[in-house]
């Protein structure tokens, strides 16, 4: 039994087994939620992306949380899709992000974990269409994770994240 819970606030105060950030190939860092996990964590955890990477989109890659707050024990970078029109596999790839962070996660024993809102900030992917996506792909992801937090980083993306999960529950 999976729990979904819709939280508005900063990833990385995220009291979970392991923090998602939306990442780009080289697992450097960036910016967004990339940007304030990478600033959390420490200079430790570009040095540990850049050692596995790259990370294709779609793609998930653990890493030690480093200086995170426990119990914060991963980081696990996943590559959204840079949004192009919606005819380029956009939605398959963002939905095989969730995916796989849910396996990786399955790997490290990971009980909990909290996701951002992947590829809706500096990739472009439209808000409402991606809350839709990361719920019915959790939903329908066979995982051991007990505790999933979708966090928002605004008022906007919270509210559409609630409705997806009342639509998946009704679709059900
Ligand atoms: N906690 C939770 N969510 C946040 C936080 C935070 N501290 N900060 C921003 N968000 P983005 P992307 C939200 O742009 O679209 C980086 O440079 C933000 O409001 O962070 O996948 C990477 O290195 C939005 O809803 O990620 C890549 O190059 C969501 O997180 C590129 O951006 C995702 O926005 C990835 O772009």
């Amino acid at each position: 039994m999976t729990l979904i819970e819709v939280v508005l606030g900063d990833i990385t105060d995220e009291i979970v087994d392991a923090v998602v950030t939306a990442a780009n190939e080289s697992l450097l860092g960036g910016g967004g939620v990339d940007w304030a996990v990478h600033q959390a964590a420490g200079p430790r955890l570009a040095q540990a992306g850049a050692a596995i990477a790259p990370c294709l989109p779609g793609d998930a890659m653990a890493t030690p949380a480093f200086d995170l707050t426990p119990p914060v024990k991963y980081v696990i970078h996943t590559v959204g899709p840079v949004w192009d029109g919606g005819a380029y596999g956009e939605a398959d790839t963002l939905a095989s992000c969730y995916r796989r962070c849910l396996q990786v996660a399955d790997e490290l024993q990971v009980r909990s974990i909290a996701f951002p809102a992947v590829a809706t900030g500096v990739y472009g992917f439209p808000p409402a269409s991606a809350a839709r996506i990361a719920v019915a792909t959790i939903r329908s992801t066979r995982t051991s994770v007990s505790l999933i937090h979708l966090v928002a980083f605004d008022q906007a993306t919270h509210d559409l994240l609630v409705e997806a999960t009342r639509t998946e529950d009704l679709s059900r």
